[in-house]
């Protein structure tokens, strides 16, 4: 082979890694959970429902073991997702289905309802305002808007081996609804997350699914 041919040859090789090494980057950059759309078809001034689950192990996908939060979409359906398309200035109603286990909190400034209408939240019906995670079941995640100044405690289930073990949770499996208001600001991205500590078998439980979109925190798409 000559000279040239072994120069062009090299070329294309390297031109064909190059292409592989973009298309690889630019598909993980890509890949994001889908935003589950609560704007469409919205009239002004009436309240949005959002049904979230919370799970020990998703159970599928790239990471089954991985804690996680859920979307439940307009149609009813469960998403894997924590990202969400909401209009401004409009009454959120939250519910969440708590189907995990937990513990007691690092940080007791967690056990606390902050930011919410009327600053209280309701757990399986009866109003809170902290939960006291030294007792009883503890805490199993938080949600919070750190931008809005909103952060609930979600109380834990009691360890068993009847813990739903993979999303979407069916309502017989053990869990704990809790429910809490709040109000979206004007058009913008805010982020929300989980603030316990539950990346299991990371540096301080703060990484894997504490640190993805999808898994413990997502944003709110605020749109006009
Ligand atoms: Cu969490």
């Amino acid at each position: 082979m000559g000279r040239g041919r072994r120069l062009a040859l090299v070329g294309a090789l390297l031109a064909v890694a190059v292409g592989l090494v973009v298309f690889t980057t630019m598909a993980f950059l890509r890949s994001s959970p889908p935003s589950v759309d609560f704007t469409a078809g919205h009239q002004a001034g009436t309240p949005v429902d959002l049904t979230l689950q919370t799970v020990g192990s998703v159970g599928f996908g790239p990471h089954p073991t991985w804690v996680s939060y859920l979307t439940q979409a307009p149609n009813g359906q469960w998403v894997h997702t924590t990202l969400w398309d909401l209009p401004a200035y409009t009454r959120i109603n939250v519910t969440v289905h708590q189907y995990d286990s937990g513990s007691p909190l690092r940080n007791q400034q967690y056990g606390q309802v902050i930011g919410t209408i009327g600053g209280d939240a309701t757990l399986n019906g009866k109003t809170f305002r902290v939960i006291n995670a030294n007792n009883g079941n503890g805490v199993a995640h938080t949600f919070a808007i750190p931008t809005l100044g909103i952060e609930v405690p979600l109380y834990a289930n009691k360890p068993s081996p009847n813990l739903c073990a993979a999303a979407p949770c069916p309502t017989n499996s053990p869990h704990n609804i809790v429910s809490f208001s709040f109000r979206t600001p004007g058009p913008g991205q805010y982020p929300w997350q989980c603030f316990i500590p539950c990346g299991l078998g990371y540096l301080y439980g703060n990484g894997g699914p504490m640190q993805t979109v999808g898994y413990m925190g997502g944003f709110l798409k605020v749109v006009a």
